[in-house]
């Protein structure tokens, strides 16, 4: 099978179907779909852009039929958490109605608003997408494949990496194990800077950073912590922590979203491959063209806005 493995979408419904239009998929009885080739969602459908809803009516159409496939990202995870009344705690939710939290959800809550029965819907739709795919040639996560986390939730999951509600409140729990591991998983691992460091990461100060865990020799906090570059600079060369210190040797490509990359679409290693470039803010929407190799090769992706 040939997969065009789809970036962060967030509501961008129109660089979606630019996208797709130019890699040959047509749309016909409502559904979008290529003769030889499948697509592969990467996570993050909603928030923040203008399209919630015909986002995920293509999608999900797409997913239905067998034209695509889908993993969840954070962005679905936090919907259904959002939704989801926390049994310990009468009138509070499995992730809290803060501004913050708000203020992320607030484009899907908006067009969903007036149709409280599809929006339901659509949550139980997000509550089926596989954290990760494992296929024969390559695989697929939002944010960081890790196969230690990824091996202890193996006996909690359902049928094909899918949650269960049960899972989806351990994960929501600060400390527990099953938090620590989906957080990983869907957000990717993060440091904690030392020295009180701290630096920008869209609108809000931060002293946590994301990791280069694909790449092994990033072992430092210089060479391994996703900061801004006026911050780069200044993170001292002592080494990470070794449960961040992992990166990926397995012999098939791992496809993530979720980095906000910028710039020109390049390979993380030849094994690892970002399709995230910022579609959120405005940017191209990226794909990588995928033909059944092991190592890859820049010039397979594709952009449209
Ligand atoms: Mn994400």
């Amino acid at each position: 099978m040939s997969y065009d493995i789809i970036g962060d979408i967030h509501g961008h419904a129109n660089a979606l179907t630019a996208l797709l239009r130019k890699m040959g998929y047509r749309e016909r009885d409502g559904v979008w779909r290529h003769a030889g080739r499948q697509a592969l969602f990467i996570g993050d459908f909603i928030d923040r852009g203008p399209g919630q809803l015909e986002t995920i009516r293509i999608v999900r159409g797409m997913v239905e039929v067998g034209t695509a496939l889908a993993v969840m990202g954070n962005h679905e995870f936090n919907a259904i958490a959002w939704n989801t009344e926390d049994p310990q705690k009468p009138g509070h939710y499995l992730r809290p109605h803060s501004d913050k939290n708000h203020h992320q959800h607030k484009a899907f809550l908006a067009e969903t608003a007036e149709q409280p029965a599809l929006r339901q819907a659509i949550l139980d739709w997000f509550l089926t997408l596989p954290l990760w795919l494992d296929l024969p040639g390559l695989r697929a996560v939002h944010a960081c494949w890790h196969p230690t986390y990824m091996a202890q939730l193996a006996t909690k999951l359902q049928v094909g990496q899918r949650l269960d509600l049960k899972l989806l409140e351990a994960a929501c729990r600060r400390g527990s194990q099953e938090h620590r591991a989906i957080e990983a998983i869907l957000k990717g691992p993060e440091v904690k800077l030392p020295d009180g460091l701290q630096f920008r990461q869209g609108d809000q100060m931060r002293c946590e950073a994301r990791t280069r865990w694909w790449e092994a020799s990033a072992v430092t906090f210089r060479t391994a912590a996703i900061v801004d570059r006026a911050t780069e600079p200044t993170l001292p060369d002592t080494p990470v922590p070794a449960d961040v210190r992992f990166g990926y040797d397995g012999d098939k490509p791992v496809f993530v979203g979720h980095y906000w990359m910028d710039g020109e679409p390049k390979l993380l290693t030849p094994r690892v491959a970002c399709v995230d470039y910022s579609a959120g803010r405005g940017e191209p929407l990226v794909a990588y063209r995928w033909d059944g190799e092991t190592d890859l090769d820049g010039r397979n992706f594709i952009a449209a806005k």
